[in-house]
């Protein structure tokens, strides 16, 4: 098989909750720093125009979104499993939470607490992107009371999980609610000069987060992203080529789609020809000069798939 490319850069959180994915599998991957704003013309090609970070690649198989990139390493490497203690299933549930709703609450603390130091071009690119055309970064300071409030209601009830003695928040064994919770703290943490003093009323938590940082990244070793494009280009694509009879939007192979995520953050649409389309993912055919042909895969949930 070939080697997981993990695209990444090392501030980006999101990618911090792949990277403990990696971990709790104990997995070896390669590691190709990417820009922190587009243009991002080596990994563009590969993703067909998709912005966001991260992105996995094996082979000429691309995986867009950490929700499709989880699913996807837990599909190919089972054991140790994402859901020790039959968490099946309630876990990408809880992802809808944590990636959702307390995602955005923190974004705003970030953005709102380093409004006066903020890069204009990252300010303006992550305003955009997380709050919409007619964003406002003094507006989001002068609501920090109200985003910390919430914040520290929702990091409560993990410190109340945790608080019942669990080593894990699934029990003795760690898990990808490990990984989903684990990010977030490691933001406030590291990004709101308040962090270490917030966090320091969650005594369980606390503890917890040395635990999951204990479990470190698995084996990451670099990689130039000039190689990662060759072996997209020489590699064949390995998914298998199937729809769904039942497919709620009728999707057939072949059928030219684009796709973006499901939110006002000016993403560009990514099109290609139908090569998969599954309850939980749909992957397209995509060619370009730089990659040759690549399959590229979303999630389902949290992506609009329109015909192109
Ligand atoms: N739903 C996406 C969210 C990804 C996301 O928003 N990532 C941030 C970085 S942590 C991002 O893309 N920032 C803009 C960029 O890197 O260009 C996922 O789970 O992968």
């Amino acid at each position: 098989m070939s080697e997981i490319i993990f695209h990444h850069y090392p501030q980006s959180p999101v990618s911090e909750k792949v990277r403990i994915g990696f971990g709790i599998k104990t997995l070896a991957w390669r590691s190709v720093h990417i820009p922190r704003i587009p243009p991002k013309p080596d990994l563009m090609p590969l993703t067909g125009g998709y912005r966001r970070t991260p992105v996995m690649q094996i082979g000429a198989d691309i995986y867009c979104d950490s929700q499709c990139i989880l699913r996807e390493l837990q599909n190919r490497f089972p054991e140790p499993t994402f859901y020790p203690g039959g968490g099946d299933g309630m876990v990408w549930g809880v992802s809808r939470w944590t990636d959702g709703e307390l995602f955005t609450h923190i974004i705003k603390l970030v953005l709102g607490s380093n409004a006066d130091d903020l890069p204009e071009d990252f300010a303006k690119d992550r305003g955009r992107l997380y709050l919409g055309p007619n964003y406002d970064l003094k507006k989001q300071q002068a609501d920090l009371p109200h985003i910390i409030s919430q914040i520290r209601a929702e990091f409560g009830w993990m410190d109340q999980r945790l608080a019942t003695g669990r080593r894990f928040m699934l029990g003795d064994h760690p898990g990808l609610p490990d990984a989903l919770a684990y990010y977030l703290v490691w933001f406030v943490r590291g990004r709101w000069d308040k962090g270490p003093e917030f966090l320091s009323q969650f005594e369980a938590l606390v503890a917890w987060e040395t635990r999951v940082a204990a479990i470190g990244h698995g084996q990451p070793s670099e990689m130039d992203a000039s190689e990662a494009l060759e072996i997209a280009r020489s590699c064949e694509i390995k998914t298998i080529e199937q729809t769904d009879p039942n497919d709620p939007q009728s999707l057939v192979l072949g059928q030219e789609v684009e796709i973006l995520p499901d939110s006002d953050g000016g993403d560009p649409a990514v099109r290609g020809t139908v090569h998969y389309a599954g309850r939980e993912t749909i992957a397209i055919k995509h060619t370009n000069e730089r990659a040759g042909t690549v399959c590229i895969h979303f999630p389902r949930v949290g992506f609009r798939i329109r015909p192109a």
